[in-house]
């Protein structure tokens, strides 16, 4: 395993891939484990909303992830009591501020490059997830949540519209019918109603939640990393495709699975009866 590093844009030294500079101004943990990478929301103090240190830190660590080959899975979770209440409402409303700015520098990139990554991104919902924080949350590959958790599309409450992907991904997830509720009258639902309505994987009780979100992506990161990032990109793209389109993709894509070093040692293990090694 690799020592634990922190990520950050430092206001002082505006360096913002520089890992161990300035560690009093941390905003988000970043350290990698038996083949995980872990990110921690970490501002605590406004429920991890987001300014632009901690989107821009977010970015490089899922830069990271993807570039690092001890990187095998990604596993995404708040410090302290929520997970992320979505942007930092105290750095919007500043004059020149502009919103646009904000949506195409922060959001916009971390969702793309949660959906780019090929390669598992687990999320465990330690708390509340509201507006981006809750996208942000959708966004992932498997999304397990605290039983106390809850999920609020709180854009409408302050005359916004849902960005970070939630008319994307909500109508895909959910159908129409919820997703403009859900979107319009910003109610807030429990865990157990995110996994009824399909928007999360597991809903797991508070004091099991990391463990069985680190075994998840522990499980994750020793199975063929190659194959599952394939597998992820062809449910990408199935969100655009027409059958015969997608049909054509899974060909291509298993000629490369097929190819690999997993593919071999998954069929030999078979055979030999014993556990394959990815
Ligand atoms: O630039 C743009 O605006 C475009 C981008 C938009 C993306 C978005 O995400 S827009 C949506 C922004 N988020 C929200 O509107 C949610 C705001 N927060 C809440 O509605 C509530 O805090 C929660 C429902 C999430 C939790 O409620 P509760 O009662 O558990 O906690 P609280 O008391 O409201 O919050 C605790 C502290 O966190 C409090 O600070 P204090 O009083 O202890 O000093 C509160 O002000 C702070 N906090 C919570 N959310 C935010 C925040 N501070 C800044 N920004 C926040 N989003």
């Amino acid at each position: 395993s690799t020592p634990c590093k922190a990520l950050y844009v430092c206001n002082d030294c505006k360096e913002p891939f520089d890992y161990f500079k300035c560690l009093s101004l941390r905003r988000l943990f970043f350290s990698i484990q038996n083949g995980t990478g872990k990110i921690v929301f970490n501002r605590p103090d406004v429920l991890n909303s987001f300014n632009a240190e901690m989107a821009k830190a977010f970015q490089s660590a899922l830069d990271e992830c993807a570039a690092n080959k001890e990187v095998r899975c990604i596993l995404i979770t708040g410090e302290g009591r929520a997970f992320s209440a979505g942007q930092d409402l105290s750095a919007t409303i500043a004059p020149g501020v502009k919103i646009k700015q904000i949506v195409e520098d922060q959001y916009n990139p971390i969702i793309l490059k949660l959906r780019q990554l090929e390669k598992p991104v687990v999320c465990a919902v330690n708390g509340v997830a509201a507006g981006a924080g809750a996208n942000v949350a959708f966004a992932c590959d498997i999304t397990l949540a605290a039983s106390s958790a809850g999920f609020i599309q709180a854009f409408s409450k302050i005359g916004l519209i849902p960005d970070s992907g939630g008319t994307f991904f909500l109508p895909r997830l959910i159908g129409l019918q919820r997703a403009t509720a859900l979107t319009m009258l910003g109610d807030k639902i429990t865990a157990q109603q995110a996994l009824e309505y399909g928007l999360i994987y597991k809903v797991l009780p508070d004091e099991s939640l990391m463990a069985e979100a680190e075994k998840t992506a522990e499980k994750l990161a020793s199975m063929p990393t190659k194959g599952l990032g394939y597998t992820k990109r062809l449910l990408n793209a199935s969100l655009n495709n027409n059958l015969s389109e997608q049909l054509k993709t899974e060909g291509d894509m298993q000629e490369a699975a097929g190819k690999t070093y997993d593919y071999n040692e998954g069929v030999k293990a078979f055979l030999e009866k014993r556990k394959p090694v990815f």
